[in-house]
C-alpha cells in the first residue's frame, strides 16, 4: 500500500498510527502542504480534494478520508480492534473521532485559515478562532470520555478516539492552546508511551522540518 501524507498533518498521522497498530507497513509518499503540492495534478488524479491522507490499495483502488480509511483497515485487518465491541461503546467511540475530525479539526484546516485570511482577517485573527474552537471541543471531550475507562480514552486498548485525539492535542500545541484538560492529557500521555503513538509522531516522520 502506499501513504500520501505530511509529517503534519494530523489526518495523515491517524492513519500512520492506524497502520503501526495493526503492524502493517507501507510505502510513504510526501506532498508539502506549506508549498502547496497538496494541489498538484499529480496529487489531485489521487485525490480530487487535494487533501491528506489517501492510502492506494494493492490492487489501486484510492482510500481517501482519514475515518474511512481507518476504519477499512479495521475491517481488513481486525486484529487489534480499533473499534469496542459494544455497540453502544461504539457509537460513543465514533462520536468522539467525529467531534475531533468534523468539528474542530476543519475548522483549523489550513485551506480553511488561508481562506480567510484571503478576505482579510489577520493570522492573529484566524490562530485565535482556530484556538477557540480547538478549546470549546476539548472541554466537551473532557467530559465525553469521563468515567469511560482508563488509561486509553475508552478503556485498556487505544480506539479510533485515541487515534484522533492524540494528533489533535499535537495541533491544539502548535496553535498554542493551553491545554487544561487533566483527562485527555493523561489519555494522550499513556498513547505516546506506545510505538504505534511515538513511532508515528510528527516529529519522526522523514520529512520532518
Ligand atoms: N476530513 C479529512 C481531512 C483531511 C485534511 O484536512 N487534511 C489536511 C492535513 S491534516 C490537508 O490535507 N490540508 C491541506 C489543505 O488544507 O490544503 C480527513 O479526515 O482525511
Amino acid at each position: 500500500m502506499i501513504l500520501y501524507g505530511y509529517f503534519r498533518s494530523s489526518a495523515a498521522w491517524r492513519v500512520r498510527i492506524a497502520l503501526h497498530l495493526k503492524g502493517l507497513t507501507v510505502e510513504n509518499r510526501y506532498q508539502h502542504l506549506r508549498k502547496g503540492e497538496q494541489l498538484s495534478p499529480g496529487y489531485l488524479a489521487v485525490n480530487p480534494q487535494g487533501l491528506l491522507p489517501s492510502l492506494i490499495l494493492d490492487d489501486g483502488a484510492v482510500l481517501t478520508q482519514s475515518l474511512a480509511i481507518c476504519e477499512y483497515l479495521d475491517e481488513q485487518y481486525p486484529d487489534p480492534a480499533l473499534l469496542p465491541s459494544d455497540p453502544v461503546t461504539r457509537a460513543r467511540v465514533r462520536a468522539l473521532a467525529q467531534v475531533i475530525a468534523c468539528d474542530i479539526h476543519p475548522v483549523q484546516n489550513l485551506r480553511v485559515l488561508k481562506a480567510l485570511q484571503a478576505r482579510g482577517q489577520t493570522p492573529d485573527n484566524t490562530n485565535g478562532w482556530a484556538r477557540d474552537v480547538i478549546g470549546g471541543g476539548f472541554d466537551a471531550l473532557e467530559t465525553l470520555v469521563a468515567g469511560q475507562g482508563r488509561p486509553y480514552a475508552f478503556g485498556d486498548t487505544p480506539t479510533l478516539a485515541d487515534i484522533c485525539l492524540v494528533p489533535q492535542m499535537a495541533n491544539a500545541r502548535r496553535f498554542g492552546v493551553e491545554l487544561r484538560w487533566p483527562r485527555l492529557a493523561a489519555i494522550e500521555a499513556a498513547c505516546l508511551a506506545l510505538p504505534a503513538f511515538a513511532e508515528t509522531h510528527p516529529d519522526r516522520q522523514p520529512d520532518a522540518e
